[in-house]
């Protein structure tokens, strides 16, 4: 049985979120906004194909892609650059490419018991974070 990452996550932890955004050149009142966000994500996944949304009561955050296809990812409300963005499967780890002007940017998912894990890779800078199914 394939990984099933469909539900709606609550985060619980969040390490780095400051070094990744300075990294997306992100201006300081926005961080300061944005370090106090609880997200919310709620994730589709029908085989290969994923809508994933990021919710917080400041901004939110909506990408789909089907495993495999490249498609132009528009960072829109966060650093609003556009990516050339592909999602593979790494065993049961989803992983995601984001050609563009930053370096070394993507970002993976993996489900570890009933958690949701997330790294952010921004050039030298990685955000851990972890969200909790709601309950
Ligand atoms: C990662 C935000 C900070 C700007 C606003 C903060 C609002 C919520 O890439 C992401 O998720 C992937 C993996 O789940 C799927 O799209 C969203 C959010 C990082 C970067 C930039 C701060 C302004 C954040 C929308």
């Amino acid at each position: 049985m394939p990984v099933n990452y469909s539900g709606t996550w609550d985060i619980v932890s969040n390490v780095n979120f400051e070094g990744y955004m300075v990294s997306l050149g992100i201006d300081f009142a926005t961080r300061k906004i944005a370090s106090m966000l609880k997200p919310q994500k709620v994730i589709k996944q029908d085989g290969d194909c994923f809508t994933i949304r990021t919710f917080t009561t400041f901004r939110n955050y909506e990408c789909s892609f089907k495993i495999g296809e490249e498609v132009t990812e528009v960072t829109k409300g966060m650093d609003n650059r556009s990516c050339q963005t592909v999602v593979n499967w790494e065993n049961d780890k989803l992983v995601c490419i984001q050609k563009g002007e930053k370096k070394n940017r993507g970002w993976t998912h993996w489900i570890q018991g009933d958690e949701l894990h997330l790294e952010l890779t921004c050039e030298d800078q990685v955000c851990k974070q972890v969200y909790k199914r709601t309950l």
